[in-house]
Parts: structure tokens; sequence; C-alpha cells
């Protein structure tokens, strides 16, 4: 499938091109960094490579595990080489959405921690402007007795629409792998200024994380439907 296809071509050069011997990484969530672990751990099978990855998710910390890849935390490993992760939408400026499997917290707090933050995604992904492709909006991880107020105040800010995002396999709302509650802003089309949005938002009391990253990606690969990758500085 191209698109299957062109997440793992993204994710297979930015691990050929970023990860070294003896690296603590972070390791993201979602599906195209699947392809990425693949990638470092045929390293270490093949190069005898030595790694620390560092997950961002239950499901990035299973990743690792049954990868057989060294799993590490950030008590241990408070500065990390290189954090590799998926995007929901990327725009012109390299500001991302993330948090579509709801797991933006952690990834942001170990991408901040990185000396390099590498997105790695599909072409669906590569857009100029954030919404002209992606309209599933930005995930907002928000403490679970303030999801109210806390939808009702971003309405009031910014307007658009905000949904708490509910389970499909459990009664009720999603909970994070934090214990908390996601809301998901369907966010107006005139926002031009994502770095205040996010403050604004952020200084909200309740509000834990967003899934906006502005100013975090070093280097986005999107793997494109020829086949080839296009690589953003
Ligand atoms: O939820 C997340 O933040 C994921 O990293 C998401 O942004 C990308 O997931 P995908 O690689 O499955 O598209």
């Amino acid at each position: 499938a191209p698109i299957e296809e062109s997440k793992r071509r993204a994710a297979y050069q930015a691990v050929d091109d970023f990860v070294k011997d003896g690296m603590k990484l972070g390791i993201g969530s979602g599906s195209t960094i699947v392809y990425a672990v693949h990638r470092i751990a045929e390293k270490v099978k093949n190069e005898g490579l030595k790694v620390i990855c560092v997950p961002t998710s239950f499901q990035a910390h299973q990743l690792v595990v049954s990868n057989n890849l060294q799993l590490g935390n950030l008590e241990l490993h408070s500065e990390l080489d290189v954090a590799i992760d998926g995007a929901d939408e990327v725009d012109s400026n390299m500001t991302l959405i993330k948090g579509g499997g709801g797991c933006q917290t952690q990834e942001k707090i170990v991408a901040s921690c990185a000396n390099k933050f590498v997105v790695v995604a599909d072409y669906k992904k590569d857009s100029k402007y954030l919404g002209e492709q992606y309209k599933k909006g930005i995930p907002i991880e928000v403490i679970p007795m303030a999801y109210t107020p806390v939808s009702v105040k971003i309405k009031k800010l910014f307007g658009g629409e905000v949904h708490l995002r509910m389970a499909q396999m459990k009664a009720g709302p999603v909970i994070s792998d934090n214990g908390n509650f996601i809301l998901d802003w369907l966010f107006p089309n005139d926002i031009a200024d994502w770095k205040a949005v996010n403050n604004e938002i952020k200084m909200i009391a309740g509000v834990v994380e967003t899934g906006l990253f502005v100013g975090m990606a070093n280097t986005v690969y999107f793997g494109l439907p020829d086949g080839t990758v296009k690589v953003l500085r």
C-alpha cells in the first residue's frame, strides 16, 4: 500500500540519517514510528548498535520491549540525542499537530529533552497550513474535572468547536496514559499565530498539554507517493 510504504521509507531514511551507536533515543507513538523501531532493531542486530530507547506512551513502551531494544526513562536519561516521532499534520513552518493517538503529553516531554526532534510522516501530513488536510482538530489533554470549563474557555477565546474524545472499545471518554481526558478542538481557519495560541491554551487552568508542537521539529521526513523521501530542515 503506497501510504504504508511511504511511512516506511520516511522512517528508514530518518533512522539511517540520525541514529548512531551509543545514542539515547526518544521513541514516539503511532503507526509510522513502528517502521522506525523496526529499522533501529535491524541495525542493532546487524551492526551491533547500542542504543537506549525512552518511550512516549504505553504503546511505544510495548514497541520497544517487543523489539528487544533497551528501555530507558527520563529519570535515568534526561538528555536525549534524538527523538523520533510521527505527526498528524505538518505546516510550511514545521508546526505540528500531534496527538491523533492521544499521546502528545509524553511525546512533547520527550521531544523537549532531545537535542534533535525528527518527524517521520506519510505524504498526507504534508500541508501548507494546519487544517488543510487533517480535519480532526488539535488534541488537548485536560484534567478530567476541568474538561467543561476548558472547553468553554477555548471556544470563547478562539471559536470553533470542542469535543470530548469518546472511547470506542470502552464506555465513556478516552483516558490518556496519564489518567486524563482529551479534548479535540476543531479550530477556525483564521488562526495566524500558532505560538501565541498554544501559549494561551496552555495557561488555561486544567490544561495538561496541547497537540501543537511549535518550533520543536528540527527535521521532517515525508514519504512521497513516488517512493522518494522529501526532507524539510
Ligand atoms: O498521536 C500521535 O502524536 C502520533 O505520533 C501521530 O501524530 C502520528 O501517528 P501516525 O504515525 O500513526 O500517523
